[in-house]
C-alpha cells in the first residue's frame, strides 16, 4: 500500500497531529501515517493473514479473470497503477498482456522504496517496460497521461480496496479527478471490498496474533520516534468496531487511564480520559450494487464486476464515458 504520506515533511505531520488530537469530541490522526517503513512491512505481514481474507481474493479474480478483462478494452493499452503495492496481483495482468502487445507499466507512488520494490518483484517479467513515478496518486496519473500516444487506451489500477480508506465525499471527488485525466473510452480496475457478516469483518481487523494491533499502536510510536511524543504504548489498546450506517470497520485507539502526552515538535500537548479513543483508519465496505452508481456520478460505466465466491470482494471494470 502506498501513502501520500510516506514523504510529506515532519512540518505537515507535526500540523496534522496537533489538528487531529485537538478535536474535542472524536480525536483522530490521519490514517495516511499508519504507512511509514515499519506500518508498511506490517501491513505487508496484514495481507497474509488468515483472517485477512482481502488480498488473497483480489489475488485470485485478477489471476483468473485477467484475459477475459484485456478482451474488453482495445489494444494497445497503457498500464497505470496508484499505488505500486507488491506487484504481486499485476504480474497476472502484466503477463497476459505482454503475450498481445510490448508492455509499459507505470507503477505510481510517493515513495521511492515502494517503487524500488515493485521492480524487484517483477524483475522477471522481461518484455514489460516498468517506468515508475514517484509521485502523488493524481499528479502520477496526469504524467502517464501526457506521456500516452495517439492510439493507446489507458487502464488504470486502484487495487485493495484502498478506495474504502476515504471517506465518501473524498472517494467521490477522488474518482471524479481520475475521470478528469482520462479520455473517453479509457477503464478504470477499481478493488472493492464488500460487507460481510459482522463478525467475519471485525476478525480481519482484530486478528488474535496482534499484527493489526502492532500496525496501529506504530502510529504512536512514530509520533514518539519522528515528533518527539512521549505516547507509553501499554497505556492504549487496539480496538475495532464496525459503524452500521456508514458501511466501515473503523479502527481506533483506546486510552486505558487518563492520561496526558507531550509532543515535542509539534509544541503541544493532549489529555486523555480512559475510554477515550482516537479514531485512525476507516475502512468502508461496499455492496456490489452502490459500486455501479458510484460509477455512473463519477462519469463511468461499470463494464464488468467479478466477485470471489471464498471472499466477498469485487473486482470492477469501469469505463470512462
Ligand atoms: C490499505 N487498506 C486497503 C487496508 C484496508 O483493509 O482497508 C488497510 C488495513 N488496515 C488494517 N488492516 C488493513
Amino acid at each position: 500500500m502506498s501513502s501520500p504520506a510516506r514523504g510529506e515533511n515532519i512540518g505537515c505531520f507535526a500540523r496534522d497531529v496537533r489538528n487531529g488530537l485537538s478535536k474535542s469530541r472524536q480525536k483522530e490522526l490521519p490514517s495516511l501515517y499508519l504507512y511509514d517503513e515499519i506500518g508498511s512491512a506490517l501491513f505487508e505481514a496484514i495481507t497474509l493473514l488468515p483472517e485477512y481474507g482481502l488480498t488473497r481474493a483480489e489475488d485470485r479474480l485478477i489471476r483468473k479473470h485477467s484475459n477475459g478483462l484485456l478482451e474488453r478494452l482495445p489494444s494497445p493499452l497503457l498500464l497505470t497503477e496508484l499505488g505500486s503495492g507488491s506487484g504481486r496481483k499485476t504480474r497476472w495482468l502484466l503477463d497476459a498482456l505482454s503475450r498481445r502487445q510490448p508492455v509499459v507499466y507505470h507503477p505510481i507512488d510517493i515513495s521511492s522504496s515502494a517503487l524500488s520494490r515493485c521492480r524487484h518483484e517483477l524483475s522477471e517479467l522481461g518484455a514489460v517496460s516498468i517506468v515508475g513515478l514517484e509521485s502523488s496518486y493524481l499528479e502520477g496519473l496526469k504524467e502517464a497521461a501526457s506521456r500516452r500516444t495517439p492510439d493507446q487506451t489507458m487502464l488504470v489500477l486502484f487495487l485493495g480496496s484502498t478506495i474504502g480508506n476515504f471517506d465518501r465525499k473524498a472517494s467521490h471527488q477522488f474518482l471524479l479527478e481520475i475521470h478528469h485525466s482520462l479520455k473517453s473510452g479509457d477503464a478504470l480496475l477499481l478493488g472493492t471490498d464488500l460487507e460481510k457478516p459482522v463478525p467475519e469483518m471485525l476478525l480481519a481487523y482484530d486478528d488474535p496474533a496482534g499484527v493489526t494491533a502492532a500496525f496501529n499502536l506504530n502510529l504512536l510510536a512514530r509520533i514518539n520516534r519522528e515528533l518527539g511524543g512521549n505516547f507509553v504504548l501499554g497505556n492504549f489498546k487496539h480496538a475495532v468496531r464496525y459503524n452500521h450506517p456508514e458501511q466501515r470497520i473503523e479502527m481506533h485507539l483506546r486510552s486505558e487511564r487518563n492520561q496526558s502526552v507531550r509532543i515535542l515538535s509539534a509544541d503541544f500537548s493532549v489529555t486523555l480520559e480512559e475510554g477515550e479513543t482516537i479514531f485512525t483508519e476507516a475502512c468502508r465496505k461496499f455492496r456490489s450494487e452502490e459500486l455501479t452508481m458510484m460509477a455512473r456520478d463519477a462519469g463511468f460505466v461499470c463494464d464488468a464486476q467479478w466477485i470471489d465466491t471464498e471472499w466477498s470482494f469485487a473486482e470492477s471494470l469501469w469505463i470512462r464515458s
